[in-house]
């Protein structure tokens, strides 16, 4: 199995319900380990370069004006196959889809406030760990 690290946001909605500690357990007890971590309230040019692959999509407005709503918890998690590990453990964009005992399930109230973002592959990890965190903050454990 690979050692993989990816990046996770707690989303605005999420960082208001006071749910930090109860998504970072659910990490832990998928054993991934938190590596970085940093909150921040990003400025819509950060939200739009992170999710400039959604930029012709006609959510583009609305899920940067979400994004830059509060403050957001961004980390890098690692663990073996960590990607997919914390795609499972976050559930379906929708949280209507989502699976039961999923964090968007238990945590997201729409597609828009759905609680958390995650990396969807091992390029895209090392871009959005590479986009939110020089490389020195970033630890090995
Ligand atoms: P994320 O990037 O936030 O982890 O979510 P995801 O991979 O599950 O979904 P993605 O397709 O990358 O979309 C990014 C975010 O845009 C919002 N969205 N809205 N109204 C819509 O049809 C729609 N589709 C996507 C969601 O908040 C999604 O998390
Ligand atoms: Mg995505």
């Amino acid at each position: 199995m690979a050692i993989e690290r990816t990046l996770s946001i707690i989303k605005p909605d999420a960082v208001a319900k006071n749910v930090i500690g109860q998504i970072y357990s659910r990490f832990e007890g998928a054993g991934l380990k938190i590596v970085a971590a940093r909150m921040t309230l990003l400025s819509r040019a950060d939200a739009e370069g992170f999710y400039a692959a959604h930029k012709e999509r006609g959510f583009f407005k609305d899920l940067v004006d979400f994004m830059v709503s509060g403050p957001v918890m961004i980390q890098v998690l690692e663990g073996e196959n960590a990607v997919l590990a914390h795609r499972d453990l976050m559930g379906a964009t929708d949280p209507k889809k989502a699976e039961k005992g999923t964090i968007r399930a238990d945590f997201a109230d729409s597609i828009d406030a759905n609680a958390v973002h995650g990396s969807d592959g091992v390029e895209a990890a090392a871009n959005e760990i590479a986009y939110f965190f020089p490389a020195l903050n970033v630890y090995s454990r």
